[in-house]
């Protein structure tokens, strides 16, 4: 099996995408030591059912009600609260000067891809032990962490082969900007993007087309409004604390947020830590279709593998690994 992160299925983007390069970076020895006084903590194993499973394979999607604690979450808060006033940064974050106003904080972040290369919390969050209790019950034993997305979804912004773990950090309303789900459309191919040959595996499909409007915000201009409308479409409200998993094939996107609170979520991606993987953070493909695989630079979360897998960088604990 091939994990290709640039899903053709994506249908709708957000504005503002930062890509957290961490080129060279290395945490110095305190740095590398942040997480591991978390080890300590004893979680309480959490538990999905058949219902549950049955639940996120027919409808695409499941949300466990609470599976993060209120003392999670407000830390997670604090973190985005602390970002967007230019209080934390870290390598690859846009520099937020203190004397920017609401508005230009807002548009320097709309979220921030994997910043768990550079900063302790975040590799933290994508190495939560209840979150990967779920998705080893939904995936399997042997789970590589890909990505973590924190999206900062401000009054006024618009909105946009893996599981996902969504953490709701505010409540999620339909007003504010929820996750909507095109409830079965997991069961699509993948619709191909031109020049990506790891997309193309259903291209002689009778009705597949080629995809060049992944991306395209308006659903006139995109080629899979057509096949989404096969679908009904379910909004996913949700509670702080509480974790949305669907898997990377379902058609889903957010609206713009229409109130005068924030919509704030922890997003992490998995995969089977025994699948080739030829994704970095959406870098250069350097030789990948030839079969350069870039399993190596991402962690292995829990389980074992017989491919290379990269370790934490801020200690965090690794629980339960054979
Ligand atoms: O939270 C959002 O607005 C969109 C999230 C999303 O598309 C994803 O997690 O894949």
């Amino acid at each position: 099996m091939v994990v290709e992160e640039n899903m053709s299925k994506a249908w709708n983007e957000s504005a503002t995408l930062q890509i957290v390069d961490a080129g060279e970076f290395q945490p110095d020895k305190t740095a590398s030591q942040l997480n591991t006084k978390y080890g300590s903590i004893l979680y309480e194993r959490a538990r999905v059912s058949t219902d549950d499973y049955r639940k996120l394979n027919q409808q695409g999607f499941l949300k466990v009600e609470g599976l993060l604690s209120a003392d999670d979450i407000r830390e997670l808060s604090q973190h985005m609260d602390d970002v967007l006033a230019g209080k934390e940064t870290a390598p690859g974050f846009p520099k937020i000067d203190p004397s920017f106003s609401a508005s230009q904080r807002v548009a320097a972040f709309s979220r921030i891809h994997n910043a768990h290369r550079v900063h302790a919390l975040h590799e933290r969050f994508l190495l939560h032990p209840r979150i990967l209790d779920v998705v080893e019950q939904l995936s399997g034993p042997d789970i590589l962490a890909l990505q973590s997305m924190a999206f900062f979804k401000e009054p006024g912004q618009p909105g946009q082969g893996l599981i996902a773990a969504w953490v709701a950090i505010s409540d999620a309303t339909e007003d504010n900007g929820c996750l909507w789900f095109r409830a079965g459309s997991q069961v699509e191919p993948t619709y191909p993007c031109p020049g990506n040959s790891f997309t193309q595996a259903a291209s002689g499909l009778d009705g597949v087309f080629q995809n060049f409007t992944a991306s395209v915000l308006e659903p006139t201009d995109n080629q899979l409004t057509g096949v989404a409308e096969r679908y009904p479409e379910i909004p996913c409200p949700a509670k702080p604390g509480d974790v949305v998993f669907f898997r990377g094939n379902i058609l889903h996107r957010s609206h713009a947020n229409n109130s005068s609170t924030s919509r704030r979520a922890f997003v992490a991606h998995y995969c089977d830590a025994r699948s080739f993987v030829p994704w970095n953070i959406g870098r250069g493909w350097e030789g990948m279709d030839e079969g350069k695989g870039a399993n190596n630079l991402h962690i292995l979360a829990r389980g074992g593998s017989h491919l290379p897998y990269a370790h934490p960088r801020f200690g965090t604990p690794i629980q339960r690994l054979r």
